[in-house]
């Protein structure tokens, strides 16, 4: 409809000559951290409901945070969706998002309004994830390796360049691996394990579902990833095995947020309305997503990993997501292991 009275004006100011009419109400400037697909399915969905242009830009959790913030000055896009929490309650903090309280939030599981409360409500929870890793059956088969059933046994001697992870200041994914070995070992101890596990990475990638692709192709044995990537690739129909790993996990509250003074806000607001909608996160099965949607009324997908099967930490957001946490866990990470000689 919006879109329609747009074309009408358009057309008037074109027969009367009086000026232009701005298309700006016709489009929405899309940053998305997710899966491609899914990306993809909310841009076309949002499209065809609304009739508002969608420009669409995908980019790991970690790069999208640094893009807004490279932005600040002058704000190119209007909403940021999904991707882990963390960098969007940094954003959250730094003010680089704005409050918006969606009339959709009763709808929403506690853990997803928890995380609106939490930042002022400047994000809000979509979904949720555990983390863990998904190795390659075939290959273990062939090589007549014991299957790993902890984080411990990923230091294993015989995964030398068989391990592959992201890099936690592009992903989300690794970042959360990042927090979550803090807050199981202690963090002297998990950069201790960091710097072991390292002699088995083969590579960081930049995105965080990259590693379990690189195992569903037999690149290398092992990738470190949210358990529904993994998942995704073992109903993809290939030989991966999603494991949630023994001393406990920690999870993701998948997020989205409004791009403060981005260029479309009425769009943008339309937009979190939207990607709140239960039929719309519902949708997510039809791209094999299998995160845990934050809509009450929208199923999970059975095949979506149990969290009630898993052994999962008790994840300090609020610490983990605070700018000068994640900033310093970077840094230090980027000291004692990115710097490490390959
Ligand atoms: O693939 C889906 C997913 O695991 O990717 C998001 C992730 O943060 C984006 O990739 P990066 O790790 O590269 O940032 C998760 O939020 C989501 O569940």
């Amino acid at each position: 409809m919006k879109r329609m009275t747009t074309r009408l004006l358009a057309g008037a100011a074109a027969l009367t000559g009086i000026g232009t009419v701005s298309a700006a109400a016709d489009e929405l400037v899309y940053y998305c951290s997710a899966q491609i697909e899914w990306c993809q399915l909310m841009s076309e969905a949002f499209e065809r409901e609304t009739g508002i242009r969608v420009a669409m830009t995908r980019k790991s959790s970690g790069e999208t945070y640094a893009q807004i913030k490279a932005e600040a000055a002058n704000p190119r896009g209007d909403v940021w969706w999904g991707g882990t929490g963390d960098p969007h309650l940094q954003a959250a903090e730094e003010g680089l998002t704005e409050v918006y309280q969606s009339p959709l939030l009763e709808e929403l599981h506690d853990w997803a309004v928890q995380q609106a409360e939490q930042s002022g409500f400047r994000t809000v929870g979509i979904y949720a994830g555990a983390l863990g890793f998904g190795y390659n059956s075939e290959l273990f088969e062939q090589r007549g390796w014991e299957p790993p059933s902890c984080w411990a046994d990923l230091t294993r001697p015989e995964f030398r360049d068989e391990i592959s992870v992201a890099n936690p200041n592009s992903s989300g994914t690794a970042y959360t691996a990042l927090a979550t070995f803090v807050q199981i070992m202690g963090e002297d101890e998990a950069f201790a394990f960091l710097a072991d596990l390292h002699q088995n990475i083969a590579q960081y990638t930049l995105s965080g579902s990259a590693p379990i692709r690189d195992a569903a192709r037999g690149e290398v044995a092992i990738g470190i990833v949210f358990l529904h990537d993994a998942v995704t690739q073992a109903v993809e129909g290939f030989p991966i095995v999603p494991v949630a790993p023994c001393e406990g996990t920690g999870y993701e509250i998948g997020s989205m947020s409004i791009i403060q003074g981005g260029p479309n806000p009425d769009a943008a607001r339309q937009f979190y309305d939207f990607a709140l909608r239960a039929d719309i996160q519902a949708r997510a099965v039809e791209v094999k997503a299998y995160q845990v949607p934050s809509n009450r009324a929208a199923e999970a997908p059975p095949e979506a990993p149990d969290f009630d099967t898993i052994k999962l930490i008790d994840y300090d957001f609020a610490r983990f997501g605070s700018s000068d946490e994640r900033t310093r866990l970077l840094a230090r990470w980027d000291a004692e292991i990115g710097s490490l000689a390959r």
